[in-house]
Parts: structure tokens; sequence; C-alpha cells
């Protein structure tokens, strides 16, 4: 018996569906997941179930929470550990996810994800670039403080799960990266979740499939 379910779009572009996915994957709610195929904007059948139009949207016990991160907020009061336990370093996790939630629209724009394609060298432009380095300083700060292999040391947690799509990004479009960010890059790809979500994605209809994520100007 389920207790609510989690509404998000096609696993291969939707980005902000992985963040809410991955929290609760992480916090083990017990939902059920409502795929509802991208139309590339404005999709009718989201905006008819979601207050605010988008996915991901969590519904859990009577609670109703839309937003990636007040999802990862929610999911993290059933499971605390998902933020590091240190105050400072949690304070830290948080400022990360929140700058990921508000930020990086660039990057979102030049090199959107999709799972399913490689697009090496492009989407380059001056500001995704200047995105792409912010990304790096942020990971490198991270890394270097906790030791890895993820941000905040040895478990992936919500800062990862903020950052998750912007690693399948970097392996689709392929900026150039330094080694700590490669090594990240890594990490998070072996996760069994980002492996299960690919795999998932690999398996949707070919009638989901959107021209203009396929075949990007
Ligand atoms: N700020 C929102 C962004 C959510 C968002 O933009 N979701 C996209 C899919 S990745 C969406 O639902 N777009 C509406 C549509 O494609 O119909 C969040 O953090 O959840």
């Amino acid at each position: 018996m389920t207790k609510g379910r989690l509404v998000i779009g096609t696993k291969r572009y939707s980005s902000w569906s992985l963040r809410g996915w991955l929290a609760v994957q992480l916090a083990g709610l017990e939902v059920e997941e409502v795929v509802i195929p991208l139309a590339g904007g404005a999709t009718g059948a989201i905006k008819a179930v979601s207050p605010n139009g988008m996915v991901p949207y969590l519904e859990h016990e009577g609670a109703r929470i839309w937003e990636s991160l007040a999802i990862a907020e929610y999911c993290a009061e059933f499971e605390p550990s998902l933020w590091p336990a240190e105050r400072t370093a949690r304070a830290h996790a948080r400022a990360i996810a929140a700058e990921m939630h508000a930020g990086f629209r660039s990057l979102r724009i030049a090199m959107p994800m999709n799972l399913g394609r490689s697009f090496p060298g492009r989407g380059r432009t001056p500001e995704a670039l200047a995105d792409v380095a912010r990304i790096e300083a942020i990971w490198a700060e991270a890394l270097g403080a906790h030791g890895g292999p993820f941000l905040f040391g040895q478990a992936f947690g919500l800062a990862d799960a903020m950052y998750a799509p912007v690693v399948t990004r970097f392996l689709t479009w392929a900026p150039d990266l330094s080694a700590a960010s490669r090594a990240y890059v890594a990490a998070v790809r072996a996760h069994p979740l980002i492996e299960r979500w690919y795999a998932e994605a690999a398996g949707e209809p070919a009638a989901w499939l959107l021209d203009k994520y396929e075949n990007p100007a």
C-alpha cells in the first residue's frame, strides 16, 4: 500500500524530476511513481495535477509538495542523515543546493539534459562555461573539505541529488573538466539510483522523444 504519489516527467529529459525522485528514493518514501511525458513546456497533463504546473510534485500522507528543493527538505524530515550531521557542513550543503535550485540557467539552456545522446564539444557558450566553472569550484571545495567520493563524504546525499542532473549534462555535452570533477562525475554515474534512472530512461517509448532535445540547435 503506497502512501502517496510522486509525479515526474520524462526521465530522459527531466532534470528537476531526477532531483525529486532521488530525494524520495533516498528517504525511502513509499509512493506511487507517475511519469507524465514532457511536451516541451506547459504540458497539459502536468498542469492538471501539479499546483505550479511543473514536476516533480509529491503527495505523501496528506502533504503536497512542489519545487524540488522543498521535496528534498521534506524527505530530510524522514531521513535527516541526507544532510551532513555537522552544523557548518549542513549549512554549506544547503547553500550549494539552494544555489543549484536558483541558478545556472545558462548551463540549462545551452546543455539540456538528454540521457540518451552525446553532444561532445557543443553548447559551450561563454555563459554556460562560466556556470561550469562555478560548479567545478563548488564541487572542488566540498570534495576537498570532505574527501569525496560524494560532496560531503562517503554517502550520496541531498546536495549530490541536486547536482546529479549536472553530472548527466557533463556526460552528454562533455565540457572540459578537472580530474577532481571527472572523478565526482564517475562516482555519481556509478551510484545504483543513477544507474536505475538511466536504465528506466532508456526504456521510455520512442513516442516521448522531443525534437528540440534530440536535435538541438
Ligand atoms: N523550480 C522547479 C523547476 C521544475 C521544472 O522546471 N520542471 C520542468 C521539467 S524538468 C517542468 O515541469 N516543466 C513543465 C513542462 O515541461 O510542461 C523545481 O525545482 O522543481
